[in-house]
């Protein structure tokens, strides 16, 4: 357990002990019942990720908000029916999720290899490491042997995903209660240093930051007014994206910790790590080491987000369409 901290041992011992048959994820799960699984996962992913880099993006952040909620059991791939209460899927968070029709390709190719044995949430899990490192960022372990969850609620994401308006207190409540520490918010951020967002995401700290027309201090104001003059022209603009970390959105770098200490993270979430002295300093600390150690840090913490309140040995299902649970 070293490294994981009181709150990791804290929760180790509560999925231990939560868990109905004490089952645990483990490297290679797949390797008797279904050998090609990873491959398979790999290879598509290799084939497919040049024709769209974005999608390492999307699917990091789709498996971030599958874990917070109900933990990394493919909750967030429910789609409504006419039997269920709205999904994740339609809570404001995911608006912006992309990529669940490449997971279900996957998801197609594993169920002719080996029907009914590989589960969504590996899926997503595997899926997203092989991206990001398709694309070349930091590798992760992924244990695998989650299985899918059969419940999605909308309010569930609502309360459990941060909005990009959160301030430090908030940030920190949420990660805690998800077994996840400071550090591990720190770098977990950290993956803002790819991909987009959209301009509804932020506007307010442009354009209404209090209420009464303004704009959020602690937002460097020659960046606002880049933005406001050549992206986002208006507080209701829901379409145009921007790079989270401009100039190197496609590359996982240190530069997200660098614009941090500039007053350019993009959201009052960004911003808020640098007004604890705590997290200040893990981002500090960050900017003096290397690449490889910044790799090496946030693959633990990745690992360890990946292993929230998962379902494990005969709980949960292996769905056969990842957006519909087993009728
Ligand atoms: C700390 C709290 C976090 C907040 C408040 C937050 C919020 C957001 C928001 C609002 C967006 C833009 C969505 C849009 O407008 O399109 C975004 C994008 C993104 N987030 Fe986070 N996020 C957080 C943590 C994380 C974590 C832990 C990860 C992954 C480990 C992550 C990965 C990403 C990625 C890769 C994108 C770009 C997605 C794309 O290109 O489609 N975020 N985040
Ligand atoms: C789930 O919903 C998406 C659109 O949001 C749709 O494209 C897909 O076909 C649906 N999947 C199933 C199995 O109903
Ligand atoms: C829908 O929501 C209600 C109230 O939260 C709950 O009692 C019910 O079990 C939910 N139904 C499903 C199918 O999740
Ligand atoms: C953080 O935001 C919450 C509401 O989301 C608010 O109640 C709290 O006062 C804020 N904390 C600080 C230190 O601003
Ligand atoms: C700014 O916010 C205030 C308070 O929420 C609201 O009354 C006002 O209409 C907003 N301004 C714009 C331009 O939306
Ligand atoms: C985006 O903005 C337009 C115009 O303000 C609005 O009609 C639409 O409902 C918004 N879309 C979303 C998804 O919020
Ligand atoms: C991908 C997806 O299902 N997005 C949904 C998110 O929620 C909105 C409503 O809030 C739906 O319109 C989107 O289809």
């Amino acid at each position: 357990m070293k490294g994981y901290g009181y709150f990791g041992m804290m929760f180790f011992c509560l999925s231990v002990f939560m868990g109905s048959t004490g089952a645990q994820l483990q490297m290679g799960f797949y390797s008797s019942s279904c050998p090609n699984a990873e491959k398979i996962v790999q290879d598509y992913v290799n084939r497919h990720i040049h024709n769209a880099p974005s999608l390492a993006a999307a699917i990091i952040r789709m498996h971030f908000h599958d874990c917070f909620v109900r933990g990394c059991d493919a909750s967030v791939l429910l789609n409504t029916t006419s039997s269920s209460n709205q999904t994740e899927k339609l809570a404001a968070p995911n608006l912006t999720l992309r990529g669940f029709d490449f997971i279900e390709r996957v998801k197609s190719l594993l169920e002719a290899a080996c029907p009914a044995v590989v589960s969504c949430a590996d899926i997503v899990a595997l899926v997203a490491r092989d991206a990001v490192v398709a694309t070349g960022g930091p590798f992760w372990r992924v244990p695998t042997g989650r299985r899918d969850g059969t419940i999605s609620r909308s309010s569930e994401a609502l309360s459990n995903i941060p909005p990009p308006t959160s301030n430090f207190t908030n940030l920190q409540t949420l990660f805690a209660n998800q077994g996840l520490d400071l550090k591990d918010l720190v770098l977990l951020s950290g993956a803002h240093t790819i991909g987009i967002s959209h301009c509804s995401s932020f506007t307010t700290r442009l354009y209404n930051f209090t209420g009464v027309g303004d704009q959020d201090p602690a937002l460097d104001s020659e960046y606002a007014a880049n933005l406001k003059a050549r992206k986002c022209r208006s507080l209701n603009d829901n379409t145009t994206i921007v790079e989270m970390d401009p100039g190197s959105f496609r590359t996982f770098d240190l530069s997200y910790y660098s614009l941090l200490l500039k007053r350019r993270g993009l959201f009052q979430s960004d911003s808020a790590l640098t007004t604890n002295s705590a997290t200040l300093s893990f981002v500090k600390q960050l900017l003096k080491g290397s690449l490889q150690n910044f790799f090496a840090e946030f693959a633990n913490s990745m690992e360890k987000m990946g292993r929230i309140n998962v379902k494990t040995g005969t709980t949960g299902e292996i769905r056969k369409h990842c957006a519909v649970v087993n009728s």
